[in-house]
């Protein structure tokens, strides 16, 4: 199969951060003489597991699916080394060190369950829901409520995709996604003081928006595990942790969910998370962030930069906590 790659997350060389191992990988391609604007996907896909020397993993030549920049090309892109090896992903450990641990996890088998307010209750494997998704790739700004932002390009499909596949009932208000339970892998979830497992949830027309995105890939690649392989939420108006990873639950409900970092500290981790720079952690400011990879603080932005495409879903919730 032939697929158009416009490629329109590649910055121009002068805005490119030396150490970026992606842009490094597409020069790697193109010396071997696979860096024309159409390739095979499946010969893509190949040269990259060459390149990367990693396993094979089934899914690998469908990556990284149709290029989309209705959201824009954010620059520079995060170092691939970078957003792999710091993490959140408290299941594996508190520090952002924890990618090494994370390679013991299976991603295979994989069901998600998806309940609640749905026409039919059902379970479908990963592959078998991969297979019914429409692939593309999405470059994205991450701001993480710690401060500290990337820009990285996911692949994926749009979150509504998925909630249209479920067939919710109309009553349905709210979706629901919980990360695997595996205290023997995940050891973190030994800790009792977490309410596992990590739990977040969006309203259905947040879950709906097309800038709403489960991300099965990260720089043209099936995902890590250490970035919440299988499959992880990518809501970038929102700070980090509403973004959950390793999803295995998907549940449609009328009443709002308490997410996992609001049930440990409400005061400071709400349900909306939504990015705003005027509106500080109870603990610090929220006005400039540091991209991973650069010393220098930059000026956070309301919605992380979306607002053109979110803010009309708060129009009618100004009475709520938007911002924290
Ligand atoms: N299951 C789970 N999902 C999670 C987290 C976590 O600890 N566990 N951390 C969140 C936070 S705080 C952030 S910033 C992002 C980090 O994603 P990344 O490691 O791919 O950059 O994942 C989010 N999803
Ligand atoms: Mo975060």
């Amino acid at each position: 199969m032939l697929i158009k790659r416009h490629q329109g997350w590649e910055i121009p060389e002068r805005q490119a951060t030396a150490e970026s191992d992606y842009l490094n990988r597409r020069a790697l391609l193109q010396k071997m003489g696979l860096g024309a604007g159409v390739i095979a996907a499946s010969t893509l896909g190949s040269a990259l597991a060459l390149a990367d020397d990693k396993a094979a993993d089934p899914t690998a030549s469908l990556y990284p699916g149709t290029h989309n920049d209705t959201y824009g090309a954010p620059t520079p892109i995060t170092a691939e080394r970078l957003a792999t090896t710091y993490n959140n992903y408290y299941e594996f450990g508190t520090d952002k060190s924890i990618w090494r641990d994370a390679q013991k996890l299976q991603i295979r088998p994989w069901t998600i369950k998806v309940s609640g307010m749905v026409e039919k209750p059902f379970e479908i494997a990963f592959d078998d829901l991969l297979a019914k998704m429409p692939l593309q790739e999405r470059v994205y700004r991450h701001r993480c409520v710690e401060t500290w932002s990337m820009i990285v390009p996911w692949s994926g499909f749009p979150m509504k995709s998925l909630v249209e596949f479920c067939k919710p009932t109309g009553s349905a208000k709210y979706v629901v996604m919980q990360t695997l339970s595996k205290p023997a892998v995940m050891f973190g979830q030994k800790d009792f003081l977490y309410p596992w497992p990590y739990t977040e949830g969006l309203a259905i027309d947040e879950a709906t928006n097309d800038l709403a995105f489960i991300a099965t890939g990260l720089y043209g690649k099936p995902i890590g595990k250490q970035n919440g392989a299988p499959l992880r939420l990518v809501v970038p108006w929102k700070y980090g942790f509403k973004s959950v990873k390793a999803i295995v639950s998907v549940e449609f409900t009328d009443k709002r969910p308490v997410s996992f970092w609001e049930k440990l500290q409400d005061n400071e981790y709400g349900f909306w998370a939504n990015v705003n720079p005027q509106v500080p952690h109870p603990r610090w400011s929220q006005a400039t962030e540091k991209p991973l990879g650069s010393d220098q603080r930059i000026p956070t932005q309301i919605y992380n930069g979306y607002g053109q495409f979110v803010a009309s879903l708060y129009e009618n919730r100004k009475s709520e906590k938007l911002f924290m």
